[in-house]
This record gives C-alpha cells, sequence and structure tokens, in this order.
C-alpha cells in the first residue's frame, strides 16, 4: 500500500519507502510482483543512488565553477567493499532507512547482506585507496580516484581438503547500482603501432590497436557534507566499427569478434597471471589503458574549466592538477604525459617535463625485490614505441645531469638509471622512472619511508635531499569502527559524551581517563567494554560457523591473523606456533590443560593463483584446523579456523570480533599494514615485530599494550648472514613444531617442500629467508605473555580499551590532510 514517489521530499521514513517502492516498480531488475530481499537491495540502493548523484552533481558543479587545484589518484586497485551500508552512514539517514524498510516488510541489516564486495583490489594498497577515497571527500577535497573496472576483480576464494579453489569473482554478475556509465566520456586509448616523423621532425605515434575507454562513475559519499566525489571506473570497449561482419557472414565467429574479445581482456580480470609473454602484455596494455584514459580526461577537465578565455598556459597546469601515482603500477603515466603534452599539445621537451614532473608524485608501497616492477624493454618498445622513445629521452637526460652535477655519482649511476641496459635482458624500472621524475616520493610508514631513504632509494638523495616524505598510512574511521562495530561505537561517544571521534580520531585519547587509576579503573565503563566485545564475539562465531561449519567458543580467546598469505607475513609462524601449541597441550594431562588459555585462532588470506609455497600454507592451515578441531581432549582448548575469501565484508565482521591480531612480518619487509590499524582501533591487541606501521602503533597504544617480539630490521641483514655462514642454531622447539607436521600427524599431504623452504643456508625463498626459525622462540616467548594477560580479566580490558585510546594517529584524515598540504598543495572546497 506504499506510494511510489520518485524523489523523496524529506527523509521521513514514510517518503524513503514510497521512494524505495518507486525503483521496485520503474527500475525493475526482477520480474515483477515480488519483493525479497534482493529486490529491496536493489531498490534501496538505487534510492540512495539518487541521493548521491544529486550530490555528485552538486560537487561536480561547484569544482568546475570554483576551479581549485584537483587530486587525482591513479590505482589500479580499490578494495570498496559494500557500498550501501556505507553510503547509508555516511548520509546519515541509517536510522530513518530502517524504518523505512520496515514499513516495506524487510530489515536494513539483512537486505544490505545481499550486496556483494567490489573487490577490484588484491590487498593493503586498494583498500589504503579506498580509505583515502572516503577521507577526501570527508575532508571536501577537489579529487577524484583513477582505475579499471575489472569484471571479475581478484578471484573468489574456496577452501576444500585440497586446499584453495579460486574462481571469477562476479561482481557484476546481477548489476551493479553504484556505477553510472558516462556514454560521454570516452577516450580512445592506442596500442602497438609505430612513431611517424613528420617532414619538421615532429613525432606522431600512428597505426596499431585502438581500443575506447569508457567512463563509469561511483559516487564517494563523504561523510556527513554533501561533497560526493568520484571513483571513475574504465572498462575497455572496441568500435562497433572493429566487429568484422564480413567475416561474421563467413562463418568465422571468433575471428569476426577478435577485436572485441581483445578489448574485454583489458578489464577482465585484476592481476592476469603473468607467467606468460601474453600475460605480461596484458599487465602492461592494463596499466597503460588506465593511464591514458585518466590523462586524457583530466587535460580535458582542464582545458574545460578555461574555456571562456579559450586561451591557457600550460605551465599553470602544475598549479590546478596533482596526480598521485599509487606505487609503480600508473607510472605510464609520466611518458603518457609528456606524449600528450609534446605530440598532441605542441609543447616542447622542457616545458612538458616541467609539467609533468610539477604535476606528478609517487607513493612506494614495498621494498620486496620482486614486487619493484620493472618492464622489458622489447616488450615496451613492441607495445608502446613512442613511450619508450620518451623513456629513453629522460634517461639520456637524466645521465646528462648527474655526470654534470653529481660527478662523484659515476661509479653507481647504472643503479640509478631508468633503463637497465645490462640485463640479459634489458628492462625499464618502473621505481627509477617514477623517482627520477616525481616531485615527491613517499613512503607510507616512518620506518618504511627510513628504509627508502637509506636502502632502495638513498643514492638519489645527494641529488634530490628534499623528494623524499614519510606519510603514515590510515584507515576511515567510518567504516573501521563507526559502521562495523557499532556497539563500542556507541559505548565510546557515549563515554566521550560526542561523536567527533568519528571526523576528528585523535578525541579518542579521551579514553584514556578512564584507565588512569591503576586498577581504579572505571569497573562499569570496562564491563561494557567488554560486553560490546562479547557481542561482535558472539556474531563472528555465528559467521564462522555458518562459513566453515567449526563451532568456536566466544569465551575462548580470539586470535586473528587475516592478510594475504605471503611467506614475508609469516602465516607459517603463526601455524607452527599453532602446531606447538597443540602438541603440548596432547602431552598436558587433563588437570594441567584446564589451566591452559582457551584459544580461536583464525588465519584468513588469498593465496595467488601461481604462488604455490602460499597455497601449501593454506592448506597447512586448513590440514591442521581439521585434526585439532576434531581432537576430543584438546578442543575445548584450542580450534584453528581458515576463514575462507577474505575480503572487505569479512574483515568487517572479524575485526570487531578480534582480541588478539599477528602482525608478524620480517622485520623491514612490511611497508605498513594497515589492517593492524583497524584491529587496534577495535580494542584489540596485536602481537607483532618491530615492522611497518606496527612501529608507531606501539609508539602510540604504550609498549605495555602491544605483545613485541623478533629480530629488528636492523639485525635482519647480519641475521641472514649467520644463517649462510651456517652460524644459526634453531631452537629445538622449532625443530620439534616442523617434525610434528613431517610426522604426518596433520594428514598425508607432503609438506617437506614448504617446510625445506625454513631450512638450509641460503636463497631467497630457502634457507629460511624470512627468518622464521630465527624468531619462533621470541614468538612462543610472546605467545606466553599473551596467555597469561588474557587469563587476568581487568588487565586485558584496561590494555584494549588503551589500544582503542592510542589510535588516533591511524585515521586516514590525517594521513590524506597530510598528502593534501604537504604533496598536492590542495585545500577543501566544501559544496556550500
Ligand atoms: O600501503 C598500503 C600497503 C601496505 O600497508 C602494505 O604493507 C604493503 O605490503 C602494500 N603494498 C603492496 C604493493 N605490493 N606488494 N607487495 O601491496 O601496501
Amino acid at each position: 500500500n506504499v506510494p511510489a514517489a520518485a524523489f523523496p521530499s524529506s527523509d521521513s521514513p514514510s517518503e524513503i519507502a514510497s521512494n524505495v517502492n518507486y525503483h521496485a516498480q520503474y527500475s525493475p531488475h526482477f520480474s515483477p510482483f515480488k519483493f525479497d530481499s534482493e529486490q529491496a537491495y536493489f531498490a534501496t540502493a538505487e534510492s540512495i543512488r539518487d541521493r548521491l548523484l544529486q550530490q555528485w552533481n552538486a560537487t561536480y558543479l561547484h569544482f568546475h565553477n570554483a576551479d581549485p587545484k584537483q587530486t587525482y589518484y591513479l590505482s589500479m586497485e580499490y578494495l570498496q567493499g559494500r557500498a550501501l551500508s556505507n553510503a547509508i552512514g555516511n548520509l546519515d539517514v541509517k536510522n530513518a532507512y530502517a524504518e523505512a524498510l520496515d514499513k516495506l516488510g524487510h530489515q536494513l541489516e539483512e537486505i544490505t547482506e545481499q550486496e556483494k564486495d567490489a573487490a577490484l583490489g588484491n590487498g593493503g594498497l586498494g583498500r589504503l585507496a579506498s580509505c583515502f577515497l572516503d577521507s577526501m571527500a570527508t575532508l571536501n577535497l577537489p579529487a577524484w580516484g583513477y582505475g579499471l573496472r575489472y569484471k571479475y576483480g581478484l578471484f573468489k576464494q574456496r577452501i576444500t581438503k585440497e586446499g584453495q579453489q579460486e574462481t571469477a569473482e562476479d561482481w557484476l554478475e546481477k548489476f551493479s547500482p553504484w556505477e553510472v556509465v558516462r556514454h560521454d566520456v570516452v577516450f580512445p586509448v592506442r596500442f602497438f603501432g609505430e612513431v611517424q616523423i613528420d617532414g619538421d621532425g615532429t613525432r606522431k605515434w600512428v597505426g596499431g590497436e585502438v581500443v575506447q575507454a569508457l567512463a563509469y562513475d561511483v559516487p564517494i559519499p563523504g561523510y556527513k557534507t554533501k561533497n560526493t566525489i568520484s571513483l571513475r571506473l574504465w572498462e575497455a570497449r572496441a568500435s562497433p566499427a572493429d566487429f568484422n561482419l564480413f567475416e561474421f557472414n563467413e562463418g568465422n565467429y571468433v575471428s569476426a569478434a577478435q577485436r572485441h574479445s581483445q578489448a574485454e581482456q583489458i578489464c577482465a580480470v585484476l592481476y592476469p597471471g603473468d607467467a606468460t609473454e601474453s600475460g605480461k602484455l596484458l599487465r602492461l596494455k592494463q596499466q597503460f589503458f588506465l593511464c591514458s584514459a585518466s590523462l586524457q580526461d583530466m587535460i580535458q577537465r582542464f582545458k574545460e574549466r578555461r574555456k571562456p578565455s579559450k586561451t591557457w598556459l600550460w605551465s599553470e597546469f602544475p598549479s590546478k592538477v596533482a596526480v598521485q601515482l599509487n606505487d609503480t603500477h600508473p607510472t605510464l603515466a609520466i611518458p603518457e604525459l609528456m606524449r600528450l603534452l609534446m605530440d598532441d599539445e605542441g609543447l616542447g621537451w622542457e616545458e612538458a617535463w616541467d609539467v609533468t614532473s610539477g604535476t606528478i608524485s609517487y607513493t612506494n608501497h614495498t621494498v620486496l625485490p620482486e614486487a619493484l616492477e620493472k618492464w622489458s624493454q622489447a616488450v615496451m618498445w613492441k607495445l608502446l614505441p613512442r613511450h619508450m622513445e620518451i623513456i629513453e629521452e629522460i634517461d639520456k637526460r637524466f645521465l646528462g645531469t648527474v655526470r654534470e652535477k653529481f660527478p662523484k655519482l659515476e661509479k653507481i649511476l647504472p643503479s640509478l638509471r631508468v633503463l637497465d641496459t645490462n640485463a640479459e635482458k634489458p628492462v625499464v624500472r618502473m621505481a627509477n622512472l617514477c623517482v627520477v621524475t616525481a616531485h615527491t616520493v613517499n613512503g607510507v610508514a616512518e620506518l618504511h619511508s627510513d628504509i627508502l631513504k637509506k636502502e632502495l632509494f638513498a643514492d638519489y638523495l645527494t641529488i634530490w635531499p628534499n623528494k623524499f616524505q614519510n606519510k603514515t598510512n590510515g584507515i576511515t574511521p567510518r567504516r573501521w569502527l563507526r559502521f562495523c562495530n557499532p556497539e563500542l561505537s556507541s559505548l565510546i561517544t557515549k563515554q566521550l559524551k560526542s561523536d567527533k571521534w568519528v571526523t576528528d580520531l585523535d578525541e579518542l585519547s579521551g579514553l584514556r581517563k578512564v584507565c588512569k587509576k591503576q586498577f581504579a579503573d572505571d569497573a562499569s565503563f570496562q564491563g561494557e567494554w567488554a560486553a560490546a566485545k562479547m557481542a561482535c564475539k558472539k556474531r563472528l562465531a555465528e559467521y564462522v560457523k555458518k562459513v566453515t561449519g567449526v563451532t568456536i567458543d566466544p569465551n575462548s580467546l580470539f586470535d586473528i591473523q587475516v592478510k594475504r598469505i605471503h611467506e614475508y607475513k609469516r602465516q607459517l609462524l603463526n601455524i607452527l606456533g599453532a602446531v606447538y601449541r597443540y602438541k603440548k597441550l596432547k602431552e598436558m594431562s587433563e588437570e594441567q590443560r584446564t589451566t591452559s588459555t582457551p584459544r580461536t585462532i583464525m588465519i584468513g588470506g588469498k593465496a595467488f593463483a601461481t604462488y604455490t609455497n602460499a597455497k601449501r600454507i593454506v592448506k597447512l592451515v586448513y590440514d591442521v584446523g581439521e585434526v585439532v578441531n576434531s581432537d576430543p581432549q584438546v578442543n575445548q582448548y584450542l580450534k584453528v579456523v581458515f576463514v575462507p575469501n577474505y575480503n572487505v565484508s569479512v574483515a568487517e565482521m572479524l575485526i570487531p570480533g578480534s582480541e588478539l591480531s599477528q602482525h608478524i612480518s620480517t622485520a623491514g619487509m612490511e611497508a605498513s599494514g594497515t589492517s593492524n590499524m583497524k584491529f587496534a582501533l577495535n580494542g584489540c591487541l596485536i602481537i607483532g615485530t618491530l615492522d611497518g606501521a606496527n612501529v608507531e602503533i606501539r609508539e602510540e597504544v604504550g609498549e605495555d599494550n602491544f605483545f613485541l617480539f623478533g629480530a629488528t630490521a636492523d639485525q635482519v641483514p647480519n641475521l641472514r648472514k649467520d644463517r649462510e655462514n651456517g652460524k644459526f642454531k634453531p631452537d629445538p622447539r622449532f625443530e620439534e613444531a616442523k617434525q610434528y607436521i613431517r610426522s604426518g600427524a596433520f594428514g598425508k599431504y607432503d609438506y617437506s617442500q614448504l617446510l625445506d623452504s625454513l631450512e638450509g643456508n641460503s636463497g631467497y625463498g630457502r634457507g629460511d629467508y624470512f627468518l622464521v626459525g630465527q624468531d619462533f622462540p621470541s614468538y612462543l616467548d610472546a605467545q606466553e605473555r599473551v596467555d597469561k594477560a588474557y587469563m587476568d580479566r581487568k588487565k586485558w580490558l584496561r590494555m584494549s580499551i588503551l589500544s582503542t585510546a592510542g589510535s588516533g594517529k591511524f585515521s586516514s584524515d590525517r594521513t590524506i590532510a597530510q598528502y593534501a598540504k604537504e604533496i598536492w598543495n590542495i585545500e577543501g572546497c566544501r559544496v556550500p
């Protein structure tokens, strides 16, 4: 009986219900006459989307008229997660929508569960990009994100007794209500072809294959502001003329549609396998496609905003446009901007170079050698011949400048160059191209930025002492506390008597007050804190039961490690610790066992499809869980669960319910980590090494509230040398844990190759390069401290409260405000 209204004239629940009903009737995606949860989700999402579009239009118009300097964030990854609950929260209409849905016979929570995660990312780098967009919008910054609209995103993970199985992620299967296709925003992107030189010496890139980049806008609302910015995702399309009707009518259907399928491949999946030449070429195509389409769009907007006068100075471009490269994946923006400026706009080299380097800044997110991109020069010449000319020129001019101004660097010049011509297969070093060109280079945590300055990019410091900065990562407090943990959120707001912390996270330090007097700590607050945590733990236990079938006890300590599976992140250290714990529990008498701290260890994360050792680790966790969880002697004291298909929504369930979280990478290898910040913010204690942002988290929450272990980054090189020289003596407990697995205690699968990687003396991926054996004893000691602390409920709760209280620094609002001021030079531009 609810009427249908195309747009609600107020935020009253009945008006909203009419609007949702309108969408159910007039934007139908299913057969009529039913209104189940799925339909209700789409209709609700469309109702919210209308609001976002209204705000988006107002924001865009405002930016257009005000013409402020604008930042463009270029990233191959965005891990957006679900949009509905986030948008409802940011628009501050949760209660109104909950009531409206109630009128229509639905629960808001159940509706939001219908949404599939937009998983256009792999890990921390992609989620960081999404947190940044939320903060940019919330801070009213004139900023947009650019990415690719992958049809399948990263794979969906299933866990069976065989280990990890990958299937295509089908987030677009039933359409996404959050994207708006812009048929008027299309740019041609060329690949292959050749460079044509005109009579006057001007160069033009011609021929080859041309693909159309079509824009889809995903509106990103700020929190309690009208500002709604865009995540513009490009889709690759062939034009209708590329369909070969003649071939088709000849019955050659595959070749008739060849151009179309080639275009479709570009945005099919994130990180296609790159073991083959065609895989490498496809990845490079993806990167260039993102860069070229985005830059053409930026240039067009720059011109449009200057249209009344029809003239502009290109030298003004850097004072209107900032481009942030999220790692090296969008490095091709450098030669592409140079090409567009020189070949299309007629600028000379120097002028184009000043514009390009004045516009571009670069964030490094890793020091792992295998993740520092290097592209074969041969492949680049084939795919992007004009860009290779430009890169060669950049390299040549860089050499000239250094030789002239810094002759002392001659010896080390080969390692600083953009081109590596000595290699058997000459390559372009993308990180070097970024450092040589960008006006600013930043790392993502203090330790990581120091390592960049002292090691990876040390020699560039002589040339550009002021180019390098640190911007410690952050997370959005909206998604990662306010919305995912309503229980703790309300308690904090009640205690602080304000919800100002949602946009000013430093306010959380006010919670320290309740912990001031040693153990005279406010018992009632502690009780409420414990109750909030317990509510989240119970919800998590139900979820774990639903997705794995394993029953876990909310009274046990919930110990979680969720992140991409990688040897440097050392999930292997965690599971070896669990194996050791299991063995000791089995050896204890029943009476002794009753004094142990019951624990539920949860591990989750995706292993890259071709990363064999990572997949073995997943299987080992699963196998250990199968044995431990069904062992009646032990399973009241220990459970081990592999949580499948870790993604943003799963994180939103796991993190609020966590009590201990493991961030245990080999020191110096994790650039920052951001889930550590989310856990700490939700009152979870961290067991970790002095790596990445752990260092700063420990400083902020207090060293007594952090379970530290392991070698430091300074010690790691010598410890590796010691191993190589046969000086390392493994702790007997480490040997015992490995031996237990080798004995077949966890099934018939042969884990010898995985365990062998922890033995021997040297080599990356062998000889225990990640120092699991080295850190194992101090890890076990730290775990003992955890067990003891958990038994002291008051102490644990106090530590938990202090952990949240000390998390203010890790808001992405702080990070983005620093980028805006110290790198982009942009200011807020709030829609009136
Ligand atoms: O900066 C975001 C995120 C960091 O928190 C992680 O520590 C870091 O591993 C990740 N880096 C990458 C880049 N590639 N690799 N490996 O994902 O960035």
